[in-house]
């Protein structure tokens, strides 16, 4: 498979002491930004004939040949009935929420991506944020718990990294209340849980196909269910509510994906596995390097439960000797885009901050794992030569050198 040259951003630099660092006045590790979210994309040509196709085929949008044929590929890969693929995962989320008849008050963690509370608001419904296990960096069903009130309608939890949310016991807490369970997939296209893979779990799974994640249609997302009522409501909510043509039946947006995006998804539906691999190995590069710097430390993913490793989460204990942002602005200072992901928490953002001034006293555990995470770059762009002059910065910062 081809994909891009990654001695492109070739780094000779040695570090070795705090004298090395760009952020000290030596020269930066890369002469170009080393992103984190670089796009995994498949085999190029395949991709660029499959364009080609689409243009010959004068049909860019509106459910086209290669939709379905994503769909239903998408569908086996996770043995699910359906797969409504959508423009994007936000747009997706908003469709799933607003088909399920989501009201009130939802609860979410505010340990994510802003989309998740964003897709609630959107829709007039009050994101309530409960607490995150501090060893899953998921909900903790206990907090889940008690955020219950009589308006909360549904609880949306996330498979933050791609590791799986608790995903039983959100279902028998959603089950004794009477609420919608939905999952924020974004992350965790081709991941499992107790086997299963992710997908077909809750009213319905949603997962995003960004540029920057494991999986791309440079934009797109999807919502993935076995109930067929809910599959042919979010149908025609994508498209206007259309059944047919000059036939609206029922309120609508447009979600749609289009043909191009769908076609970049089949060439990388093909690679997958390859990612995968790249990831694993990127992530198991990463571990073993760190692996002697105190304070520092890689988060794990289940070696009995599948996941595409796509991100390299690093926590700063306080036995670290540089903290958190002191690691980001060596790193950025070598043009190593380290992030912050998902640092400060939703609720602490500007649009959830004012409606809920006192969150962070019942958020003990987002509050603290906010404080301690980055996120390292991987995928199929990076050398083990890179990941290695990534975590000698790391292991100078970190240390006393
Ligand atoms: N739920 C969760 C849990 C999510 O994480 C997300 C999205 C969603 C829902 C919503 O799904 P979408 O509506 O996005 O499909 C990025 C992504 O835009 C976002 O999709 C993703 N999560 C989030 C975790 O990361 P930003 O604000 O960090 O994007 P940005 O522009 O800074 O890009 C990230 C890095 O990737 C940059 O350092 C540059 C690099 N990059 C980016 C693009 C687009 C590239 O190298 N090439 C590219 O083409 O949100």
């Amino acid at each position: 498979m081809k994909t891009q040259p990654v001695d492109a951003f070739l780094c000779e630099k040695n570090i070795q002491a705090k004298a090395d660092l760009a952020i000290n006045g030596a020269s930066p590790a890369f002469q170009r930004a080393m992103h984190v979210g670089r796009p995994n994309v498949g085999d190029r040509d395949a991709f660029l004939a499959s364009v080609g196709l689409v243009l010959d085929n004068q049909w860019l949008t509106n459910n086209g040949p290669l939709v379905q044929e994503f769909e239903r590929r998408v569908a086996a890969l996770f043995g699910v009935k359906h797969c409504i693929a959508m423009c994007n995962g936000t747009i997706a989320l908003e469709i799933a929420i607003r088909a399920l008849g989501l009201t009130g008050e939802v609860i979410v963690p505010s340990w994510t991506f802003v989309a998740t509370a964003h897709a609630l608001s959107w829709q007039g419904i009050t994101p309530v944020f409960a607490d995150v296990d501090m060893a899953t960096h998921n909900l903790d069903p206990a907090a889940v718990r008690r955020m219950i009130t009589p308006r909360t309608s549904g609880i949306i939890g996330v498979h933050l990294w791609g590791r799986a949310a608790p995903i039983d016991e959100l279902q028998a807490i959603a089950a004794e209340h009477k609420l919608h369970l939905v999952f924020d997939a974004a992350h965790a296209f081709g991941s499992s849980y107790k086997g299963q893979s992710i997908g077909k779990f809750g009213d319905c799974e949603v997962f995003s196909f960004h540029a920057t994640k494991s999986f791309n249609t440079m934009e797109g997302g999807a919502v993935t269910t076995n109930n067929d009522d809910l599959a042919e409501t979010m149908r025609l909510m994508r498209n206007f509510g259309f059944k047919g043509y000059d036939n609206v039946i029922h309120p609508g947006t447009n979600g749609k994906m289009i043909e191009v995006c769908a076609a970049m998804g089949l060439v990388n539906l093909d690679n997958v596995d390859f990612f995968s691999d790249v990831n694993r190995r990127n992530h198991a590069a990463y571990r073993e390097a760190l692996a002697e710097v105190v304070g520092i430390s890689v988060l794990e993913y289940s070696p009995t439960e599948r996941n595409s490793h796509h991100y390299v989460v690093v926590e700063v204990g306080e036995d670290c000797l540089s903290s958190r942002d002191e690691i980001i602005a060596a790193l950025h200072a070598e043009n190593i885009l380290a992030r912050k992901y998902f640092w400060p928490g939703c609720h602490m953002m500007q649009p959830y901050r004012g409606l809920f001034p006192h969150a962070g006293l019942v958020l003990p555990n987002t509050v603290s794992v906010a404080e301690r995470v980055l996120v390292l770059p991987t995928g199929v762009n990076i050398s083990t030569a890179q990941i290695q002059t990534i975590c000698d910065v790391i292991r100078v910062v970190a240390s006393s050198l």
